[in-house]
C-alpha cells in the first residue's frame, strides 16, 4: 500500500513539475544565520520558520520532523513544490485581509517596514503598520490584487514578487491554509551579502472570512442544536 502510495504521490509531483517548468522558480541559498544559532547543523534559517510552524500552526503542532521539510522546500516558488506561482500576489478579498508581525529576529528588529502595493504599481506601496515596533494584527480592505514590500532601514526595497527583486528572493511565502493564511518569511539583507536566514521578520497574512461562511457555520451549529434537543425529547 505503501509503495502504490508513494507511486501515486510520485505522478503527482512529476505532473506539478511539468506543468510549473516554465514558471521562474527558485531555490533558496540557505546560510548560517548570524543572530540564531542551535548547536552544528540546526543554524540555518529553516530551523526559525520550522520552530515557528510547530509552535503557530495546527498542521504542524507536533510534527517537527514535516515542519522542517515545509520550512525548507515548501515555500512558494520552489522547484518542484505543490506552488510555483511565481510572480506571486494576494488577490483583493471582499472583506479585508488581516497582517501580524510574529517575530523578529535581526538588527534592524522594529525599523523594518512593511507596505502593500497594487500589482504592476510598486509606487503605491501602503504603510501596512502605523510605526516599526506596531506588528498589528490590523486589517486592511485593499480591494485590489497586491503584493508586500519590505522598507529595510537602510533603504532596502524588497517585494514579495520575487521578479522586482535585485539581489535574489528576499521573501519565502508559505502557504498555511489554502486560499486563506500565508507566513511571509523575510531576509532584511540583500541576499547576495545577507544571511538568508528569512527569519528576519514573519509576518501572517489573512484572509477575512466572509459573513456568509460565518452565517453557514452557525446556521449548521442551530441544525446540530435542534437535532440534539430533537433527541432528548424521544
Ligand atoms: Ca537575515
Ligand atoms: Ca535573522
Amino acid at each position: 500500500m505503501k509503495k502504490i502510495i508513494s507511486i501515486i504521490l510520485g505522478v503527482v509531483f512529476m505532473c506539478v513539475f511539468a506543468q510549473s517548468a516554465a514558471l521562474a522558480e527558485f531555490d533558496v541559498n540557505w546560510t548560517k544565520s548570524t543572530d540564531h544559532y542551535e548547536g552544528s547543523g540546526n543554524d540555518e534559517g529553516y530551523y526559525t520558520i520550522a520552530n515557528w510552524l510547530t509552535a503557530n500552526t495546527v498542521a504542524f503542532q507536533d510534527k517537527p520532523v514535516e515542519a522542517l521539510a515545509f520550512a525548507e522546500n515548501g515555500y512558494i516558488g520552489k522547484t518542484g513544490g505543490a506552488n510555483t506561482t511565481d510572480p506571486f500576489y494576494w488577490s483583493a478579498s471582499p472583506e479585508g485581509v488581516t497582517f501580524q508581525i510574529y517575530q523578529e529576529f535581526g538588527d534592524y528588529k522594529d525599523q523594518n517596514y512593511v507596505k502593500y502595493y497594487t500589482q504592476g504599481d510598486t509606487s503605491s506601496a501602503t504603510d501596512v503598520f502605523s510605526s516599526g515596533t506596531d506588528n498589528g494584527p490590523v486589517t486592511i480592505d485593499i480591494g485590489t490584487s497586491f503584493g508586500l514590500n519590505l522598507l529595510t532601514k537602510v533603504g532596502d526595497n524588497f517585494y514579495t514578487d520575487n521578479s522586482l527583486n535585485t539581489y535574489g528572493p528576499q521573501a519565502l511565502i508559505y502557504e498555511i491554509e489554502p486560499g486563506k493564511q500565508w507566513l511571509v518569511a523575510w531576509e532584511d539583507l540583500k541576499c547576495d551579502v545577507g544571511d538568508n536566514d528569512y527569519n528576519d521578520m514573519f509576518l501572517k497574512v489573512e484572509v477575512v472570512p466572509e459573513p456568509i461562511s460565518m452565517a453557514l457555520f452557525l446556521l449548521g451549529g442551530g441544525a446540530l442544536v435542534v437535532g440534539k434537543l430533537r433527541k432528548k425529547k424521544k
